[in-house]
């Protein structure tokens, strides 16, 4: 470029921290992992999966999107849900701009209003994302945007289904245009500044959130305790934290077959996402009350 071309040509980078919030199971990790268009997030069916920050990293020919996935914001009553939410409460504080996600197919007015009123506290853009609109029919979306709309301006609303991927590059076409101007804070090939033995203990909890029922998966915890890199495979070694002796039970199950599903699906995963073999150990022990002992909350919420 000369000095000559006119300015208005030139697109200045913009780069900025987004963070991604709403209820319990509205698809927020879904959305981030679609945003960053590789598993990052755990997703469950199953509401309060997310229990820390998650960064995503989605790069556009001029702009860096640097995403942040919350825990569902909802009232909490147990020690580790409060210090949860408070997880995403706190990063509402250090973005540029908020994502609310909607799960537009049902309602959840309690949660919602909630979000609201932390949203009115707080100087920031925020686009509402009105998600799962493969779920719902047209007149019944229309609605559902029209009654948002009275209750707060937002920057823009974006219908979007994070599951097929639909009007999700809309949104973040939005989202960059409210971005600082500023340079890349990570390099282009990055999509998150997480370790790996973060995203295996993630892997690992999902598993169990996907095949244990009924409190077993909020009363499970995952450690890695050793992970070592050799030439042809890596080793690791994870402990799945449960509060009871039946709850291991259950992990565990008969002749071992539980344990042996999660972790045949969960080094399967974690395969994939380092590019490696993988030799997966997994023990389960029961830690009476992990839940409620404030230095592994900490743990949790800050890995
Ligand atoms: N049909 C449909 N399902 C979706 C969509 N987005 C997410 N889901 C499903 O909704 C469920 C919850 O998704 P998550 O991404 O785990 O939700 P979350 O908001 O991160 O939930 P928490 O971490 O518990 O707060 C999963 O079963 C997803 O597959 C969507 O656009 N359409
Ligand atoms: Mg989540």
């Amino acid at each position: 470029m000369t000095d000559s071309e006119p300015r208005s040509k030139t697109r200045a980078f913009r780069c900025g921290f987004i963070a991604i919030v709403g209820a319990p199971n509205a698809g927020k990790s879904t959305l981030l992992n679609r945003l960053v268009g590789q598993k990052i997030a755990i997703t469950s069916k199953k509401p309060q999966t997310t229990r820390n920050r998650i960064t995503g990293i989605r790069h556009h020919e001029n702009a860096q999107l640097i995403f942040v996935d919350t825990p569902g914001i909802h009232r909490a009553s147990k020690q580790l849900n409060v210090r949860i939410v408070e997880t995403a409460l706190g990063t509402l504080e250090s973005v540029d701009v908020i994502v609310f996600v909607v799960d537009a197919s049902r309602k959840d007015e309690a949660s919602e209003t909630m979000i609201r009123k932390a949203l009115d506290r707080i100087d920031r853009p925020v686009v509402l994302a009105l998600n799962k609109v493969d779920l719902v029919q047209k007149s019944a979306l229309l609605a559902g945007i029209d009654q948002r709309s009275k209750l707060r301006s937002f920057e823009a609303i974006v219908p979007i289904s994070a599951k097929t991927g639909d009007q999700v590059s809309v949104l973040a076409e939005v989202i960059e245009n409210l971005l600082p101007v500023g340079p890349p804070l990570f390099p282009e090939d990055s999509v998150t500044d997480l370790p790996m033995r973060f995203l295996a203990a993630e892997i690992v909890r999902e598993k169990v959130f996907r095949y244990t029922g009924q409190e077993i998966p909020y009363s499970t915890m995952v450690t890695i305790d050793d992970y070592k890199e050799e030439k042809r495979i890596t080793h690791i070694h994870a402990t799945i934290h449960v509060e009871r002796d039946s709850q291991k039970r259950i992990v565990i199950g008969q002749g071992g077959a539980m344990l042996k599903r999660i972790g045949e699906a969960a080094r399967i995963e974690i395969e994939t996402m380092i590019e490696s073999r993988v030799f997966l150990h997994l023990f389960v022990r029961v830690d009476t009350n992990w839940s409620r002992d404030a230095k592994v909350l900490e743990r949790i919420c800050n890995p």
